[in-house]
Parts: C-alpha cells; sequence; structure tokens
C-alpha cells in the first residue's frame, strides 16, 4: 500500500512589520536564502514594500518586506511610508510583528496597536545572537504579555537560524490555496526597481550617517539583452555639498559604490551588467509629495 501525501498545499501573504532597524530585511533574505531587499545598519533603510516569494512541495510563501514604522520623525517620506506599513497590513493573512531581543519600548508597543485583531500574529524576537539565553527566556515572555500572539519565534536572521521553526510556524496559519505565484518568480518587483534598491544600499552602507535619508537612486536607462544589461544610474542628493562627498576624493568612493553595486547585481540577475552611475542635485524631495510619487513612493505598487 503507497502512502499519498495528503497534506493540502498552502499560500498566503505574510507581512513583516517592526521598527526600523530591528532586522526585517535581513530576516526576509534568509528565508528566500537570496539577497532581495536591501539591509543596512541605519535605520529606515528599506523605503518601498517588495514581496518575496519562495515555494515549497507544500506551501508557498508571499513575504511582504516594510519600511520600519516612524512613530516619531515626520517628513512626507515618512508619512508615505508608514502608509504603505499599514496599506500592506491590509492585505496580508498573517503579520511578523519582528522585534529586536532585549529591547521591546514605546515605539513597539506603538506600532503593535496597529496591526489587525483579526489576524494571526507571529512574535519574532530576532537578532538572539546578541545576548544569552538567561536573559532572552525573561524577555521573550514578558514581550508576549503585551499581545495575543498566535506563535512566539526566536531567531537570528543572521545567521540563519530558526528559518524552519518560523516556516512551520507561519504554515499553519495560512489559506489552503493553490500557488499564486508561478514557482520560479521570486518577487514582484521589476529588475529595474532591483537595481536602483542595490545602489542605493551601496550609497547607504557607505556614507556617513546624514547624508543617505536625502539620497535616492534614478534609473535612467536599463537595456537587457541575453547577453548584457547596460544600466545608466543618478544617485540623487538634495544637497549640492553631498555630491562631493558621494562622489570622494578623485571620484574613489564612487567607483567603490558602483562597482559593489554592479556586482550584487550580477547575482541577483544571473548575468553581466555594464553599469554608469551619475549624481544629481535636486533639493528639498524628501518634504515634497511631487517628487516623492515621481520616485515611485506612496504607489499601490
Ligand atoms: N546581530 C544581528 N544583527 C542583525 C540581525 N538581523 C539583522 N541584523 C542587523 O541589523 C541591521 C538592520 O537590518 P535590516 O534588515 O536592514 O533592518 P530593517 O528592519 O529591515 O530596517 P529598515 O528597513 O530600516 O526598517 C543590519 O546591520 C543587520 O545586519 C541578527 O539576527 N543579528
Ligand atoms: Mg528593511
Amino acid at each position: 500500500m503507497s502512502i499519498e501525501n495528503t497534506e493540502p498545499f498552502r499560500c498566503g501573504a505574510i507581512a513583516l512589520i517592526g521598527r526600523p532597524n530591528v532586522g526585517k530585511s535581513t530576516l526576509i533574505n534568509a528565508l528566500l536564502g537570496q539577497k532581495l531587499s536591501i539591509t543596512s545598519r541605519k535605520p529606515q533603510t528599506t523605503r518601498h514594500r517588495i514581496r518575496g516569494i519562495l515555494t515549497r512541495t507544500d506551501t508557498q510563501f508571499i513575504f511582504v518586506d516594510t519600511p520600519g514604522y516612524q512613530t516619531r520623525h515626520r517628513s512626507a517620506l515618512n508619512r508615505l511610508m508608514n502608509r504603505d506599513v499599514t496599506s500592506a497590513l491590509g492585505e496580508v493573512d498573517v503579520a511578523l510583528f519582528v522585534v529586536e531581543a532585549g529591547r521591546f519600548d514605546a515605539e513597539d508597543k506603538a506600532l503593535l496597536k496597529l496591526l489587525p485583531e483579526d489576524r494571526p500574529i507571529i512574535l519574532v524576537v530576532n537578532k538572539t545572537d546578541k545576548s544569552v539565553v538567561e536573559d532572552i527566556l525573561p524577555f521573550i515572555r514578558d514581550t508576549a504579555t503585551h499581545g495575543n500572539f498566535a506563535e512566539v519565534v526566536p531567531l537570528s536572521a543572521r545567521r540563519r537560524k530558526g528559518m524552519d521553526v518560523l516556516l512551520a510556524a507561519i504554515r499553519k496559519h495560512l489559506p489552503k490555496q493553490p500557488a499564486i505565484y508561478g514557482e520560479d518568480e521570486i518577487t514582484d518587483k521589476s529588475e529595474r526597481f532591483l537595481a536602483s534598491e542595490l545602489l542605493r544600499e551601496k550609497v547607504f552602507r557607505s556614507l556617513g550617517d546624514e547624508i543617505p535619508y536625502g539620497v535616492s537612486v534614478e534609473i535612467d536607462k536599463f537595456e537587457a539583452t541575453p547577453k548584457l544589461r547596460r544600466i545608466h544610474a543618478s544617485i540623487v542628493v538634495d544637497r549640492e555639498g553631498h555630491k562631493a562627498i558621494v562622489i570622494g576624493a578623485r571620484g574613489e568612493q564612487m567607483k567603490r559604490i558602483a562597482t559593489a553595486a554592479r556586482l550584487d547585481m550580477e547575482k541577483l540577475f544571473g548575468g553581466k551588467v555594464h553599469l554608469e552611475v551619475w549624481v544629481k542635485v535636486r533639493s528639498g524631495w524628501t518634504d515634497d509629495e511631487v517628487q516623492l510619487r515621481r520616485y515611485g513612493y506612496g504607489q499601490k505598487d
């Protein structure tokens, strides 16, 4: 007698929600086993909602990475990013509420209040590698009392520890339905978008603490042939003085940024990339809704 696999297929969307810098994008990449969403040690790295799709034999997980929710600084950019988070919540089956081990404060509490009560919420305690077990256990016990969590999962996204436990915990709460995306699809975003993000990541990682928040990236040209992707991009800064800093002495910094971005693009796209990068100044764009929409902020998708 043969034993058949009677497990029904499940598929659903899972939002990653949390304060800036708790490790949401690192977690989505660890779950996917691929770098899709950009990360940096600076808060507010993610600015656009992005889906990452993981298809297994019995489940399709559609993860939705969101910008870190801002409860303090109120620029137009932050307002639009927050709107992105709340609208993501409207369309998911499960929410992962991500916190950092050892830190649960007023900002986390405020955000927890925004989460829907009619859908399962999984408390994810990330960065467990930074603390000792004796500290983590009471922290988890305490934090878990603040909400009605369907599951609680401690893990380390950076070390990729706890991923299978989290996937199993999520699966239980996904609806029984066939896959929405094709098996080979990994995201809803275009290569053009991914290219601009990878370049922005290098700018975020290379520059001091102030400048990145006034930086955006535009793709001026994206031509793809089977052999080569030819990409022209502009790094847009909001002050004249920042232009020289991005370029660096004798253009060395720019060269480093562009090379690192190109290598990541080649890895993600699986082919050769020719990348040219310019720097432009456009002041005040982070507080100008018209400019922000031009860069794709606050749009449905
Ligand atoms: N030690 C440790 N660091 C981590 C872990 N996960 C993420 N980080 C670090 O935390 C920082 C922020 O990570 P991101 O993934 O960009 O955080 P985020 O929540 O997406 O941030 P925003 O997009 O700004 O909201 C980076 O420096 C990561 O390397 C972890 O498990 N352990
Ligand atoms: Mg992020």
